[in-house]
């Protein structure tokens, strides 16, 4: 494809480099909007979120003949924003929130507390999700943690929130993907071939909202709140699947609880037992010499939030990329056997504030 092929344009915003409507901004800056006078452009707000609901976008794009190929771009900086400009500006992303500095930590950090007294989730059980996420980044070239921790490592790194130490964050990261979502017609004019077993396709997505940030009161968190689940059935709905037909999940794990929940929410495991699912897995881990089986645990064999890298809004990105590897066959020694047929992959935005779910398939 040339630049001018594109038909549509889907960007999600920039904490670094901030634009009004950044994908206008970036079709302009481009020269995009001169080479395709009928492009269509659109700025997707749902934060992390973002990718997976640029996914919807382009694919409503596509289904309503406004657009054959429609780019998705994520991409960010954070990492080379000195640490207290990005403070200053990821706490103002939750502007109005009653939680201490920094914000979005604690606000995640709640919920984990949460589920502790409602589920009986431990301390433990939260610190082995950057054990396991660390074991799987470690065997990524592309990865910024290359060494696995140990569960001592991550209980007693520094101290962000109650319940949250330095290793179980997100970890500031500057990067970008883009991804093009075409109609088959396109494909098959552009490859000269059918869609076959290397070639993914959008199979459902789901889409669902919470608040931007937690209730004053701890008290006042509900089940309810958090929207995954309801990403999650609607994305199966529409797909005709449902968790069992799923060979790699792509969740989103900007900090321990938010994984846990996703265990949960897109049925690996039932409520309030993710913390059980993630004990199990960590064990069988150590069990095997240190050594986590992609076969047993199918779940970001890139390595997640905590340990491949979370520039802002780019995460869920990763997800795509890394089933679209696995849908290909192409994951190198991450690879599942037998290749998978269908992935699941998630992006959360905000403090659990919106729920991206999308299904893809293999082609065949
Ligand atoms: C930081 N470091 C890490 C790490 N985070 N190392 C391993 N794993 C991690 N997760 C290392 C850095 O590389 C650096 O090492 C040192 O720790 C200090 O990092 P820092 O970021 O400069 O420190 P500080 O300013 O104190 O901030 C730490 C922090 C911050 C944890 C408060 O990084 C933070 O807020 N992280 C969370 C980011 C976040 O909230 N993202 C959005 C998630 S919500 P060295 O060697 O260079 O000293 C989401 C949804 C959405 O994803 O919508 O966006």
């Amino acid at each position: 494809m040339e630049l001018g092929d594109l038909q549509g344009l889907v960007a999600v915003p920039s904490l670094s480099d901030p634009h009004f409507m950044q994908a206008h901004y970036l079709a302009t800056v481009s020269g995009l909007n001169r080479i395709n006078k009928r492009l269509v452009v659109r700025t997707i707000d749902t934060g992390g979120a973002g990718p997976i609901s640029g996914i919807a976008t382009a694919t409503n794009m596509i289904r309503s003949e406004w657009a054959e190929t429609v780019a998705i771009i994520a991409s960010d900086s954070v990492l080379s924003l000195n640490s207290r400009e990005f403070a200053n500006r990821a706490d103002g992303s939750v502007e109005g929130a009653d939680l201490p500095t920094p914000r979005i930590p604690h606000g995640y950090d709640m919920y984990a507390q949460w589920h502790m007294k409602t589920y009986g989730l431990t301390r433990e059980q939260l610190a082995m999700v950057p054990v396991l996420m660390s074991a799987m980044a470690s065997r990524h070239p592309g990865a910024l943690c290359r060494t696995p921790y140990t569960l001592d490592e991550v209980l007693g790194a520094r101290k962000v929130a109650p319940v949250t130490s330095l290793l179980e964050c997100a970890r500031r990261a500057d990067g970008a993907v883009a991804l093009i979502v075409s109609s088959e017609r396109h494909y098959k004019r552009t490859f000269g071939r059918k869609l076959d077993h290397t070639s993914p396709v959008v199979v459902g997505v789901g889409e669902a909202s919470g608040p931007l940030y937690p209730p004053a009161n701890p008290a006042d968190i509900s089940p309810a709140d958090f929207s995954c689940e309801r990403a999650a059935k609607f994305a199966y709905r529409s797909a005709q699947l449902g968790p069992k037909d799923i060979n790699f999940f792509g969740l989103y794990d900007c900090f321990p609880i938010c994984f846990i929940r996703a265990l949960e929410a897109v049925g690996i495991c039932g409520e309030g037992e993710g913390g059980k699912y993630v004990e199990a897995a960590y064990n069988d881990m150590i069990r095997n010499g240190g050594k986590l089986d992609v076969q047993r645990f199918p779940i970001n064999t890139h390595g997640g939030l905590q340990c491949f890298g979370a520039p802002w809004e780019v995460p869920a990105m990763y997800n795509v990329v890394e089933a679209v590897a696995q849908l290909a066959g192409a994951a190198c020694e991450r690879q599942i056997f037998p290749k998978p047929k269908r992935a699941l992959v998630y992006g959360n935005g905000g403090i659990f504030s919106a729920s991206s779910v999308a299904i893809l398939g293999d082609g065949v």
